[in-house]
């Protein structure tokens, strides 16, 4: 068994003070955006897309990271989601965006992370397969996590929440890979 706390919670993705980094879904030149990449950039200031001019362009499942500027976070970790139904298979590269953000997370040393529900807005993931295979990944992972002791999902609607949190509770501790 894993002690990593695993939680789904209703709220806004850049308004989360306790976490060492926050998650953006954002787009391939890591630019301001709508939705999540709004709110952060919005947050952060723009010392945010500076900083991020160098690191860009990512690729679909790509992650990266870059400090927090004016958030309350020390880091943002910038994940590029699959465009459903384009970028395929889009549910291996949405499990490597959880993946790859929480190795990056474990290499930083950070001990919390805080993730948005990655594509199910503009990109058009469906809420309840994007959760079954978010959660898919992060238990997968769990088993490997060192540093980070804390993993939190913040979903945008309390019926976003419901269905990550039943993802969470069914989600397999091994096995299924994508
Ligand atoms: N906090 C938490 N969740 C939020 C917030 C917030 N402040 N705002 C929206 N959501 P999206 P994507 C939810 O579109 O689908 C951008 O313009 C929202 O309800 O932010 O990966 C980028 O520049 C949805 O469930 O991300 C890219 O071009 C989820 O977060 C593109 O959109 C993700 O919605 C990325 O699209």
């Amino acid at each position: 068994m894993t002690d990593v706390k695993v939680e789904c919670v209703q709220g806004d993705i850049a308004a989360q003070p306790d976490m060492d980094a926050v998650v953006n879904a954002a787009n391939a030149h890591l630019m301001p955006g709508s939705g999540v990449a709004g709110a952060i950039h919005d947050a952060a200031g723009p010392g945010l897309a500076q900083e991020c001019q160098a690191l860009a362009p990512i690729d679909p499942g790509q992650a990266v990271i870059s400090s927090g500027h004016n958030l309350p976070n020390r880091y943002v970790i910038h994940c590029l989601g699959p465009v459903y139904g384009v970028d395929e298979p889009s549910d291996k590269l949405l499990a490597d965006c959880y993946r790859n953000a929480l190795m990056l997370a474990e290499q930083y040393q950070l001990s919390s992370i805080a993730f948005p529900a990655i594509s199910t807005g503009v990109f058009g993931y469906p809420v309840r397969e994007a959760a079954s295979v978010a959660m898919a990944a992060i238990c997968e992972k769990l088993p490997d996590l060192g540093s980070v002791r804390h993993v939190r999902l913040v979903l945008f609607s309390d019926a976003d929440r419901a269905v990550f949190q039943e993802a969470l509770e069914s989600a397999p501790l091994s096995g299924g890979k994508l």
